[in-house]
């Protein structure tokens, strides 16, 4: 193209833009040939060192030949950007046919398995689930159960006292007198739910710990009604064979009271390690709603009786698992979890 110099220029750029791969291989071109110190450069530079007769065709040349390189440098440029883009865009994309990761598998708390089983018993008598809250008032967590004002569980030492007259409830009896204020008897039913009492942390005691209660109320609801309840739950808790027995006690709350023991279902009934050599271990307390508790909610103790028990889930958890330290229930140590799950 009328200068073999500048031709030879000219075919030696074209390959070299050809076989570019890359932005930066495409950059080296241009700086090769058209940068400051670039081979076209030079050639445009000294122009004037040239034969006069030469200058007009050569300078002619190689104005075009920077045109067209220019024209396919930029060309490529934008193929090679393309294609830089389409490697980015599938190096980020996630490769679904690798194998998942498997996330560790969960478990249910023993506690709150113990209480579900609880709940489900009580639902196949026809109970129902209630909660409440755990701040409650003097008057719902002591002064409606007819416990009186001097009672030891009222005391600094043993209750969490807040601000406001307000306290963390000690029992979930609360829930169940909130129930019954908004709730015509018939009522039946089951109320799980954490407490707290201040007591110092041993191997049996923790100042929170979790409760079920349960309430039956309704005209002619009798103790043998109470009787045969806990039978049955006792009998799918604990066993087929496992029997209960009454012991008389004292609730402020009921009249009578009973304690409830069930045969010591390590021994059967022989005496071990885990019944103390009773052959009886002891599960709840329960007795008939005392009248002055009905009153305080708004029934009429002359036309509904009722009925209650309640019973400590980590005494129950820890007597089912043979679990000697309530502490492990707090510290979720993933090893003790695991055995239990
Ligand atoms: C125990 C004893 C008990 C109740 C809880 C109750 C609730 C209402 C009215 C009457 Cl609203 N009673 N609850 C009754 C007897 C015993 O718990 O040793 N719990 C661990």
């Amino acid at each position: 193209m009328g200068h073999p110099r500048v031709d030879a220029v000219a075919g030696e750029a074209r390959a070299a833009i050809g076989r570019a791969a890359s932005s930066a291989d495409l950059e080296a071109v241009r700086v090769r040939y058209l940068g400051r110190q670039g081979t076209l450069t030079q050639i445009l530079r000294t122009l004037g060192t040239l034969p006069a007769a030469e200058r007009p065709a050569v300078g002619a040349a190689a104005n075009e030949v920077k045109r067209e390189l220019e024209t396919l440098l930029e060309r490529r440029l934008r193929e090679v950007q393309a294609a830089e883009r389409r490697r980015e865009r599938a190096a980020a994309r996630p490769d679904l046919t690798l194998p998942g990761r498997r996330p560790p598998r969960g478990a249910v708390h023993p506690l709150t398995r113990v209480s579900d089983e609880i709940a489900a018993i009580f639902g196949g008598l026809g109970f129902s689930v209630a909660e409440g809250p755990e701040i409650e008032t003097d008057w719902y967590n002591f002064e409606a159960l007819n416990i009186p004002p001097d009672h030891p569980a009222r005391d600094m030492q043993d209750t969490f006292y807040l601000p406001g007259s307000l306290l963390l409830r000690t029992h979930t009896s609360p829930v169940q007198v909130r129930v019954m204020q908004t709730q015509r008897p018939p009522v039946r039913i089951i109320v799980p739910g954490r407490v707290y009492r201040r007591d110092i942390v041993d191997m049996t005691h923790s100042p929170i710990f979790h409760q079920v209660e349960g309430l039956a109320v309704d005209r002619d609801v009798s103790m043998a009604d109470l009787k045969g309840t806990l039978e049955l739950f006792a009998r799918q808790m604990f066993g087929a064979r496992s029997r209960i027995r009454f012991r008389p006690s004292f609730f402020p709350f009921t009249e009578p009271s009973a304690e409830v023991d069930v045969v010591c279902f390590r021994c059967g009934g022989d005496g071990c390690r885990v019944c103390k050599q009773s052959g009886w271990l002891e599960i709840l307390g329960s007795g008939m709603v005392h009248p002055t508790v009905l009153r305080n909610v708004g029934y009429d103790p002359e036309e509904v009786t009722g009925w209650a028990f309640g019973m400590g889930i980590e005494r129950i958890a820890m007597l089912r698992y043979g679990i000697d330290d309530i502490r492990l229930f707090f510290e979720n140590d993933v090893r003790f979890l695991r055995q239990l799950a």
